[in-house]
Parts: structure tokens; C-alpha cells; sequence
């Protein structure tokens, strides 16, 4: 036998032995692609998010983060949730000048991310509000956040809360 024929039937047994494999764990190999698939659907990035801290009694919290558009469509960020247990709203604000005075208001049209584009979701600019806060948000603690997107994608976040490094801009909210 020549040392390729020999390469060949070798080539054959191990083409064999993985075509068996797969039929053998269809689950598995059906999981993987559903998983995969899910990867696919999000296509956004979500970057340096975290929740700030707040003293124990508060009931409103900010959560920041920077979202990266990985895909070639236009996304919108449509909504946003959090677990009960951690407040009874999230909605998404955003920050604008009345005067010489910072007002918040939410955006129910959401905040649209061009394909390939970043927003960044930071203090005195567009951010998430927790509204009812079951409890204050305490540093090294962490909740996760649901993004909803106009394409049905989902995106969970796990957020960590931290203090406030940066001591920036006054934030007036009106409940
Ligand atoms: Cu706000």
C-alpha cells in the first residue's frame, strides 16, 4: 500500500467516525446551532456597563454602558427591563438643557444605533433609569438588564454596581 492510499483510508474511517458522532448526539449538535444562531441575532455590543451605586434608601439608579453596532443594519434600542426584585421600571432617558437647568425625559421611541456606530449611554447624556428601586443599589453588588432591540433581538447584561468615578454633572429628576 502506497503511503497516500494509506493517508486516504484513514481519511475515510475518521470521515466515518464523525458522520456517527453526529447522528448520535443530535441534541447536542442541535443545541450548539440554536446557540449560535442566538449570537448571530444580537449583532450588538455592549461595552463598560455598570450600575451606580446609591445610598441605601434611594429609589431611582442610572445605569450606563456603550453600545456598538456590529452589524451592517441600523438597530434601535427599543426598551429595556430589570427584575422586579431590583425596581419596578427601567426606562430610557435621556438629558437635555431647560435653561440653565438638567431635565431628564424618557425616550419611548427608543435610541437608534447606525450600523457600525457607538452610543454611549453615560452621565448627562442618554442613560437607563431604574425607577422604584426595591432597595438602594449597593457597590459590588450586580443585577442583570434586558435590552430589547426593533429587530426582536434580546441582549441580558449583567451589570455591577460602582460607585461613581467621575463626579460630574447634577442630575435633577423629576418622579
Ligand atoms: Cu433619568
Amino acid at each position: 500500500m502506497s503511503p497516500l492510499s494509506k493517508t486516504l483510508k484513514s481519511l475515510v474511517i475518521a470521515t466515518g467516525l464523525f458522520a456517527l458522532g453526529l447522528s448520535a448526539f443530535p441534541q447536542a449538535y442541535a443545541h450548539q446551532h440554536k446557540h449560535h444562531e442566538a449570537n448571530e441575532q444580537a449583532d450588538v455590543m455592549v461595552m463598560n456597563a455598570y450600575a451606580r451605586a446609591t445610598f441605601a434608601m434611594a429609589k431611582t439608579g442610572a445605569v450606563y454602558f456603550t453600545l456598538h453596532n456590529q452589524s451592517d443594519s441600523d438597530k434601535t434600542l427599543t426598551s429595556v427591563s430589570v427584575s422586579q426584585d431590583i425596581a419596578s421600571e427601567a426606562q430610557i432617558h435621556t438629558t437635555e438643557m431647560e435653561g440653565d437647568v438638567m431635565k431628564m425625559r424618557e425616550l419611548t421611541d427608543g435610541v437608534a444605533i447606525t450600523a457600525g456606530e457607538m452610543v454611549s449611554f453615560e452621565s448627562g447624556g442618554y442613560h437607563v433609569m431604574l425607577l422604584g428601586l426595591a432597595k438602594g443599589l449597593e457597590e459590588g453588588s450586580e443585577f442583570t438588564l434586558t435590552l430589547s432591540f426593533d429587530d426582536n433581538s434580546q441582549l441580558k447584561v449583567r451589570l455591577p454596581v460602582k460607585k461613581d468615578q467621575a463626579k460630574s454633572h447634577h442630575h435633577h429628576h423629576h418622579e
